[in-house]
Parts: structure tokens; sequence; C-alpha cells
């Protein structure tokens, strides 16, 4: 049997461990990214790392998720981070320049290369035949420093495509269809790698729709093979001497395979509150909407905006609706100016946002009171809109404009003719919004530029011998990041002030807990299955570390999530028998004893429930080095003693 792609990569990148889903596996990055939510964390513990410059082959800064300056804090962190970029020796993507994963795909992704991001749709690069995995930012921190990235191998998916895509039916109905086919954990330890005759009709930005919203199946990332269509995308970009040629042997071995033939597709959607309760859009025929949005990083490409371009043209947005777009970067942005779409957008009424991330992480076009919004991004959690009673759908951006001009949802083929948008033979190549780094004796004089909202980074101490503490909350299946650490306008300002931060863990589900965790001096967190879904904030291990968690004791985790906590030195354990869950209330004390001991690969861990005299069998699932980790105090602590 022949070689997948997405093995083919790992091994060239292969540090140690083998190749066998479920080892634990370390791999050479070559391209890290951060954007400013996380970034300004992960640069302050690469600057705790003591490494005078970045040692990969490129690293870039964005700013592009806190671009809302309702006070100091957000252009504080802009001038920070654009002074540590100089300082250590990484690119600086200036606010407005757009968002992250689009201007990489643009400017930077290249075939067969690894990319690490702290952000979950780093896996966008996926589209351009790259490994691109999201993390959290101390696992970036390193990997900048030149470490490699630890993490499990996966399985390797094969979606298959066959057919074509009829006409107003998109890339993001083929992600929807997987997410409806293999739900919100079904990608979770899985790579997953598309091929068939399908893939031909989709052009970079579409593959990368797919491979961006590979992150709400849990994938550990999604990739297709860089073909012609990736050769004639680089080289309109002006970047030819990036492509290489590279995809699967023929008869290739997969862990598992699933078929999607296009011709049979309609265009879908995603009802609230998660991307795979999906239906079809005809299905919803005439719901009522009062606010559509266009943009993210999952839909906001050139060839996404003329297609709601060529919607709207000489139409108006209904007088019950609020339509938002945001382009993905500056080169989206002056392109559609420059050909007069964006005009055909104003004229029709739309509201023309900045290239950012903006609604999608609830910066700003909060819904009103029970409002339907339908989206083209790729999330919908409850309250992540910034209306707790907000109803978000998501869809394609044809769907989206449809409905955008009827007030209601609407089936594009409703429409009429339908005109598949061709990419330009070059795209516009402005690069002087990124700024490059000095030279190295140039960068040693510069000063960072720290502003009152940039606290230093806490950390954890190593951990004792025994742990004790009440069960502080207790939650069910499928909890987002967006759950235990919210972002929106209030919010994510504050995330390079952990203490200003820590007052809002579980603001929407449990106000009272940062109080109650303090009250109580730490303790554990109950949970269901895929705990920690969704985002790779690390604040969402961070800070409740801050307020003294040490254990979180679910029926699964979320990959990124599990990682966040090992590094922030917090126990992440797992039901050996997952109906226990149902034994277990908050404000039950448990108690470990002896966990340094108990602490050993494939032990199990009891964990004793002194309230209801019941001894609860846990997994901790632990690799060797993930033990090390955790009893020192995290990955940081870690990884300076193995420094000095
Ligand atoms: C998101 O989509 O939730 C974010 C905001 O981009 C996050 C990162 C963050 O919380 O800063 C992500 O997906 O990783
Ligand atoms: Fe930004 Fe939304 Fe993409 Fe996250 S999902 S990077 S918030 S556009």
């Amino acid at each position: 049997m022949g070689t997948n792609l997405a093995r083919k990569i790992l091994s060239e990148h292969l540090v140690s461990g083998k190749l066998e889903p479920g080892e634990e596996i370390s791999i050479r990055i070559d391209q890290t990214l951060t954007q400013d939510a996380t970034g300004t964390m992960a640069y302050l513990q690469f600057e705790a790392m003591g490494i005078p410059r970045v040692k990969t082959e490129l690293s870039v800064s964005y700013v592009d998720h806190n671009t809302l300056q309702t006070g100091f804090e957000n252009a504080d962190d802009h001038q920070f981070l654009q002074s540590i970029a100089a300082k250590y020796g990484i690119y600086f993507s200036r606010p407005g320049n757009g968002i992250c994963h689009q201007v990489h795909l643009e400017r930077f992704g290249a075939p067969g290369k690894t990319l690490l991001g702290s952000d979950s749709h780093t896996p966008t690069g996926g589209g351009l035949g790259m490994i691109a995995i999201g993390a959290g930012g101390l696992d970036v921190a390193v990997a900048m420093g030149g470490g490699p990235f630890v993490t499990t191998m996966p399985q390797i998916l094969n979606v298959r495509l066959t057919g074509t895509l009829p006409p107003w039916v998109t890339a993001k109905d083929i992600i929807l269809e997987v997410l409806r086919r293999r739900t919100v954990k079904g990608g979770v330890g899985k790579i997953v790698e598309y091929t068939g005759p399908g893939i031909k009709s989709l052009n970079v930005p579409a593959r990368s729709t797919i491979t961006n919203m590979g992150a709400e199946l849990g994938a550990t990332t999604s990739i297709f093979p860089s073909d012609d269509v990736t050769h004639s995308y680089l080289k309109a970009q002006g970047r030819e001497s990036a492509y290489r040629e590279m995809g699967p042997d023929e008869n290739a071995a997969y862990d598992d395979v699933e078929e999607i033939n296009l011709d049979d597709m309609v265009p879908l959607i995603a009802k609230p509150h998660s991307p795979d309760n999906v239906c079809t859009a005809a299905e919803l025929k005439g719901t009522p909407v009062v606010q559509v949005a266009i943009g993210s990083c999952t839909n906001s490409s050139f060839s996404d905006l003329m297609a709601v371009a060529n919607i709207l043209r000489e139409k108006t947005v209904h007088p019950r609706v609020s339509l938002a777009i945001s382009p993905g970067s500056r080169q989206v942005f002056e392109m559609t100016s420059r050909n007069g779409a964006l005009a055909d957008l104003i004229s029709a009424g739309a509201r023309i946002l900045e290239s950012a991330c903006g609604p999608c992480i609830g910066m700003g076009q909060a819904p009103p009171t029970e409002g339907a919004s339908i989206r083209s991004f790729n999330r919908n959690f409850k309250g992540r809109s910034g209306t707790a009673s907000g109803q978000v759908y998501l869809a394609s951006p044809e769907v989206c404009a449809a409905s955008a001009i009827t007030g209601e949802i609407t089936d594009p083929r409703e429409l009429g003719d339908y005109e598949r948008v061709e990419l330009p033979e070059e795209f516009l190549i402005d690069d002087r919004m990124i700024i490059a780094p000095p030279a190295a004796d140039e960068a040693e004089k510069i000063q960072i530029i720290r502003g009152p909202n940039i606290k230093p980074v806490p950390v954890q101490k190593p951990l004792p011998g025994d742990l004790s503490g009440e069960v502080l909350l207790k939650v069910e299946d499928n909890i987002t990041t967006d759950h235990i650490m919210p972002a929106g306008a209030k919010i994510l300002p504050l995330r390079s002030n952990i203490p200003a931060m820590s007052e809002y863990v579980y603001a929407g589900v449990d106000p009272e807990f940062p109080s109650r965790a303090k009250e109580k001096g730490g303790g554990f967190i109950v949970g269901g299955d895929n705990y920690g879904q969704g985002s790779s904030r690390e604040h969402a291990a961070l800070v409740p570390m801050y307020l003294g968690l040490r254990g979180v004791i679910a029926r699964s985790f979320a990959r990124i999530h599990r990682a966040n906590l090992i590094n922030f030195g917090i126990v992440p354990l797992v039901f050996d028998d997952p109906t226990q869950y149902d034994g277990i209330a908050q404000g039950d004390v448990l108690k470990i004893e002896g966990l340094h001991e108990r602490l050993a690969v494939d032990k199990p861990v009891a964990v004793r429930n002194e309230t209801k005299g019941l001894d609860i069998i846990c997994r901790h699932n632990l690799s060797e080095r993930q033990i090390d980790i955790i009893k020192a105090g995290g990955l940081l602590n870690y990884t300076k003693a193995g420094v000095s």
C-alpha cells in the first residue's frame, strides 16, 4: 500500500516517535503564526524562555482579533506586539492587513511545510498542502524557540470527493456535510485528508474553507494535495517558487474513509448552537432573519466576496436585515474596491467592516434579542455573538447573500442562473503592511513597549504530593472554550491581563465561579464528553489555573484544550467508567493521595469522593513527558529547567 500525504509530510518533519496512531510524536515546525488575542501571552512566554531570536524559517505575528479600540488596552497590545516582533525576528502584519489565516494563505503558506499557529483555525493552510496545526500559545512559543511540537499521532481519515458541485453549492456545504456525518467530536484524534476527482474543481480558497472548518470537527488538521490548482493560486499570488507538487501515493492507505458525491449535494446550513446541527437551507425556507454577516477566516476570500457582490448587484438588503461584511484581507478589500464589487455591496446597503475577525469573535455586530443571524463563519456557539439569546446559523456566503435580500432563510438556487467566480490570474500584491524584522544587531537595541495592560504571566507551582478540594463546577457534554473563557468586546481586550480576566471565567454559565474558586482556594471541575472543544485559547486553562484549578475530570477532552491544561500544570483525568460522572456533584470534596506515584504511565488514578464515600477510578493517559510537565507545574517551568 502507498503512503498518504499527511504521513509523507509528518515523516519529513519527524524528530522523535513512531508514526503509529496513538503514539507520542514530535515534529519540526517550519513556520509559526500568532494573532493578537493569543499572541501577547505567547510572546511573554517566549520572552521568559530567554532565547534571543526565533529559530523557525518564518514566524508571523498578526493583529486581527482585538481591533476594536474602545480603550487603551488593545492599542497597547498592538504596540507591544509590534516591538516584540521586531526584537525577536518576527514578521508583523499590521492591524487592517487582514485575518491571520487568510493573509497567511495569500502571502506565506507553502506546500509540504509545517505551520503551528496559536489559533484553532490554523488548519486553513491545509488548503495549500501544508500540515498546519492549531495549538496553545505556549506550544507556539516553544516552536519559535526551535523546539519540536509534541502531539499524539492521529489516525488519517480520507474524505474522497467524487463528482462536481452543482450550481449554488459550495465548499462550505462540503464541510457542513462532513460535520453533519461526523459531528463536532468526529475528528478528534484524526487528520482529515481530502482526495478524489472532486477536488480538481475546488480552488485553493475553497479548499481552505474546508480545512479551516476541520477545526469544528475537532480534527488535528485537514489537508488537500498540492496540484495544478495550488500551482495556479501560488503563481497568481506571485509566489510560484513556493510550489511543490505533493500528494498521496496511488493506493495510499488510510485508517478510515468517507466518500461524498458532490453531484448529490445541496446548500446546507448549521442551526443554533452547534456547527454540526446541520440541515438543508430549503428545510428552513421562510425563517425570518434580522442579521446577515459575511466574513471570518472561513469565507472572506476574493471569490467569496465576488460571489456575494454578484448576488447583491442592483438589489437592496431587506428592510428587516442588517448586513455586515468584513473582507478577509487588505488584498481582498483593495481588489474588490478597485474592480467595483465593493461599490455594489455598499450600494445594496451592506455595512462594511474592516478586514478583521470582528463579529465572529463578538467584537461588535451583536444581533438583537432572540434575533436570527446567518453568518458565513465557522462557530455558532451560544452567546459567542455577544447576544445570549441570539440564534446564529452558519452557511455559505451565497446562502447568506440570498437571505440578506429576502429577509428570510433562502436556498440560493431560487435565484436562478449561477455564475461561479474564477480566481484572477494575478492577485494585487502589496506587502507594505507586513513589516519585516530588522537584522539581529539592530533588533538587539529595540525597546519593548509595555503599556499598563501588559501584566506578567502567572506561573504555576510544582505539583503537590496530594491534591484535595471541592468540585467547583460540574458541566455537561461539548463545553467549549467560549464557555470557559468567553471572548467579546468586553473581555477580549484583557487577554494580557490575567488578574482582570479571571473575573470572567465561566461568566455565561455560572457568574459565581470566580468568587467561589477564590473562596475555596481552588479545586476541581467535572466535565462531560469533548470538554474544551473549539478555540485554542490557552486562557481557558491559564486563567482557571490562576484561580487555583488543579484538576479536571471529564468523560473525554478536546485535543488542544487538554494540551493546554497539561501545559499549565492542571491534571486532566477521564472517568474509567463514564457512568461515574453521575456519582459526583458540585460541592463534593475530592482527594487524590500520593499523586506523584500514581501519575505513572498507564497506571490508573483513584480519586476519593470524600463527601459520598466513593472511589472513582480515572485514567490520565499521559505520556512520560506530559507527566514531567505536570509535575514541574507546567511547560514553562519544564522548558526553563531543560534550558538551564
Ligand atoms: C476563535 O475563533 O475562537 C479564536 C478567537 O480565533 C480562537 C483564539 C482565541 O481565543 O484567541 C481560536 O479559535 O483559537
Ligand atoms: Fe478570527 Fe473567527 Fe477565524 Fe477565530 S474563527 S480566527 S475569531 S475569524
